[in-house]
């Protein structure tokens, strides 16, 4: 358990709680209150108010919600996938709990910034790049970012939660798990089909320590934010926060709300449990604001809102042909050799690669371009040889597979892991979900992974992640463009694979 709350003077308002009226939850308080712009936010379904709290412009979420064309997304994500690059919010996810190893990648991008002495800057467009940090005059936001992943109690019980904590302890991974627990999935409580509802508990098999918070108090829950986020920054790892709330609306406006002893509850939930009149009443009571200025404060938000709907009301639809110009984010006959390395290249490479390595590194490389020159270079080396050299040509390329260390069955990242460090060329826990899912999280923050599925049909196993590959590119409305790799060896050959299935995010696949 965390101990030592504290709040700093001010830190919460009476905007903070009133930008959260549509869950009626004080956890879209705490995110204003104690996120900031750079931190990495990952939400679910529910995420409007997680969105609004986070910066995005109201009238873009509006516009996105009613999927029109000046939506945040352009209008191709819609009410569950709403993304904002530039305050990055990061999704906005319809698979309950796919975001969840997304949100490690997203965690791990920040350590390999670190590692790689790398900077995030905005672009004018809301874009954003990477650069030496040694050129750059750093702030205390470029050193202690953190990631935050959001998952309702039903999500919290897939198996993608304590594959993502083990993740969190090997790594210390800078990354916060909001646990929003209204004690039901739809209308399924969950005593009913989980074995233990203290999801707080959980980290403690991986050393992830957890803070159960009353959600009820708006105040308290900033407040917990406020300490389990000040232990991330100072990079002691992750930790799990399990807010309680309470849904007052059905899980959708077609839920007939049919769950057992539903009326009851609500009665109570109306009188005992409602966070904004608790914040009302006791802020008023305290003198801390008038009844006048809770009015005008309430009025000036209904103007956001009509503003907002206005704006989304008065735009067009998407326009014919996004779907098409949203299919590759570079045409599909780009020849990659051709793509200039990032300027930072060869100091990056300099200041990570030891002289010894990378002379390991070239005579391993020359090794097999003479085998290449003289016709005798299986598939496996071929590959393994366009993966050092593009790791070497571009230094946020990163490499994840099972076995890695020891080059895998097919000797495919063989020397990477000596060469590049254990962060760019990761050994990997055997879940294909999980790691696929990673990848993705370092792709939506300037990396370019690699992930080595040992044989292509383990892949199996993240079907949802390889999924969201092809469709983020799209939905996102262009904003993030996933260049991830996908690979492994298919065919029966006992020695070598007979062929490698290649697959890139933006829906194509091709075998070697
Ligand atoms: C993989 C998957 N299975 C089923 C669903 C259908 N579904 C949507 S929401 C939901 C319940 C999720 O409950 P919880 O995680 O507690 O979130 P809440 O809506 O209560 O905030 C289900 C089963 C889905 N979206 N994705």
């Amino acid at each position: 358990m965390l101990v030592n709350l504290s709040l700093r003077p001010g830190s919460l308002n009476i905007r903070h709680l009133l930008s959260a009226p549509m869950n009626r939850e004080s956890i879209p308080a705490m995110i204003s209150s104690v996120l900031k712009k750079e931190d990495k936010k990952f939400s679910y379904y529910r995420e409007h108010t997680h969105a609004l709290s986070s910066g995005v412009d109201p009238g873009k979420l509006m516009a996105e919600v009613c999927m029109k064309d000046t939506g945040c997304c352009q209008g191709a994500g819609g009410s569950m996938h709403i993304y904002d690059k530039q305050h990055r919010f990061q999704g906005g996810w319809a698979l309950v709990a796919e975001q969840l190893p997304y949100s490690a990648g997203a965690a791990k991008s920040i350590l390999l910034d670190s590692e790689l002495g790398l900077i995030e800057r905005d672009l004018e467009d809301g874009d954003i790049i990477k650069l030496d940090a040694s050129l750059e005059s750093s702030t205390k936001e470029d050193t202690d970012r953190i990631a935050v992943v959001f998952v309702g109690d039903g999500g919290s019980h897939n198996g993608r939660l304590p594959v993502l904590l083990n993740a969190c302890s090997k790594l210390k991974l800078p990354l916060l798990i909001v646990v929003i627990d209204n004690g039901r999935a739809i209308n399924t409580f969950t005593e009913d089909v989980a074995a233990s509802t203290m999801q707080f508990t959980l980290g403690d098999h991986y050393g992830v320590p957890g803070l159960l918070v009353d959600g009820l108090h708006a105040e308290d829950v900033a407040k917990a934010g406020r300490a389990v986020t000040n232990y991330i920054r100072s990079g002691k790892g992750a930790a799990v926060m399990q807010i309680h709330t309470y849904r007052f609306m059905g899980h959708s406006p077609a839920d007939p709300e049919h769950e057992r002893g539903r009326k009851e509850e609500k009665t109570w939930a109306r009188k005992h449990y409602d966070p904004i009149k608790a914040f009302e009443a006791k802020y008023t009571t305290c003198g801390m604001f008038t009844t006048e200025e809770l009015k005008a404060a309430k009025k000036d938000m209904q103007k956001t809102v009509i503003h907002a709907m206005n704006f989304a009301d008065n735009s067009s639809e998407p326009k014919a042909g996004l779907a098409k110009e949203l299919e590759y984010p570079t045409p599909p006959d780009t020849d990659y050799n051709k793509i200039a390395p990032p300027s930072f290249a060869e100091t990056i490479n300099k200041r990570t690669i030891s002289s010894e390595q990378m002379m390991n590194v070239h005579s391993h490389i020359d090794a097999l371009r003479k085998k290449a020159e003289d016709g005798l270079i299986s598939i496996a080396e071929a590959v393994n040889l366009a993966i050092h050299e593009e790791m070497l040509r571009d230094p946020t390329t990163t490499l994840q597979a099972e076995d890695l260390q020891a080059g895998s069955s097919y000797g495919i990242p063989g020397l990477t892991q000596q060469t590049y460090g254990s962060l760019r060329a990761s050994d990997e826990i055997i879940d294909e979900g999980h790691v696929i899912g990673k990848s993705i999280g370092e792709a939506m923050n300037g990396y370019r992974p690699i992930v080595e599925l040992m044989n292509t049909n383990f892949g199996i196993y993240g079907m949802a992640e390889i999924a969201s590959c092809g469709n983020t590119y799209l939905q996102s409305g262009g904003q993030f463009k996933l260049p991830l790799t996908i690979l492994g060896a298919g065919g029966t050959a006992p020695d070598l694979p007979s062929t490698v299935n290649l697959c890139m995010p933006t829906s194509w696949a091709c075998q070697v």
